[in-house]
């Protein structure tokens, strides 16, 4: 069994049902058991970009699945919801992210595992604090020191 983290994020459609609706979806995935989620959090979109805020969650999930079934598993659920692929970074019902997969580092073309931006962004680093304040990257950094160093940006408690 594997603890993996997956970064939830919604700014469409009624962000915080579109939340609840993919919690539920997780949970309900085969070899999979929803082991937790953080509260959600609102925020401005990054980098100052003309959308509606977001909601954003971290889920902690117990699975079996391999990495890449996984990932389909997540895109499975973000279609689903209705995911438009325009533009990236661009406005969506459902983000989910695959933040880490236990203590594996993993890079290929469609899977790069801890995210690449999960350093630089609150919205994930404070969401995972909640769940698990101890972890330690793959890489030996921790959380912690992650969290001192990132940039400040808005982010409320809902
Ligand atoms: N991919 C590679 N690694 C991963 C991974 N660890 N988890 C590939 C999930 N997918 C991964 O993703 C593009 C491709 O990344 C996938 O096909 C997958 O094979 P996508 O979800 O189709 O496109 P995207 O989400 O537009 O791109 P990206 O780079 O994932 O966007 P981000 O980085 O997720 O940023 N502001 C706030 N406040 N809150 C947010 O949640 N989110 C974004 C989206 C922008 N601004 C935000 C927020
Ligand atoms: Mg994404």
């Amino acid at each position: 069994m594997i603890r993996a983290f997956v970064a939830l994020g919604s700014n469409l459609d009624q962000p915080a049902q579109q939340l609840e609706q993919a919690l539920a979806a997780l949970n309900a995935l085969p070899n999979t058991t929803l082991a937790g989620c953080s509260s959600f959090y609102t925020s401005p979109p990054m980098a100052g970009m003309d959308q509606p805020d977001y909601v954003n969650a971290v889920a902690a999930l117990d699975t079996t699945l391999a990495p890449l079934a996984l990932l389909d598993a997540l895109q499975g659920i973000e279609t689903r919801q209705g995911r438009e692929r325009h533009t990236r970074w661009g406005a969506r019902t459902l983000d989910l992210d695959m933040i880490l997969y236990g203590d594996q580092q993993l890079s290929c073309e469609r899977l790069t595992v801890p995210h690449y931006g999960m350093a630089e962004r609150a919205f994930v680093l404070i969401p995972l604090f909640e769940l698990a304040p101890d972890l330690t990257l793959p890489d030996g950094r921790q959380l912690t020191t992650l969290l001192a160093q990132c940039p400040p940006q808005t982010l409320f408690r809902r």
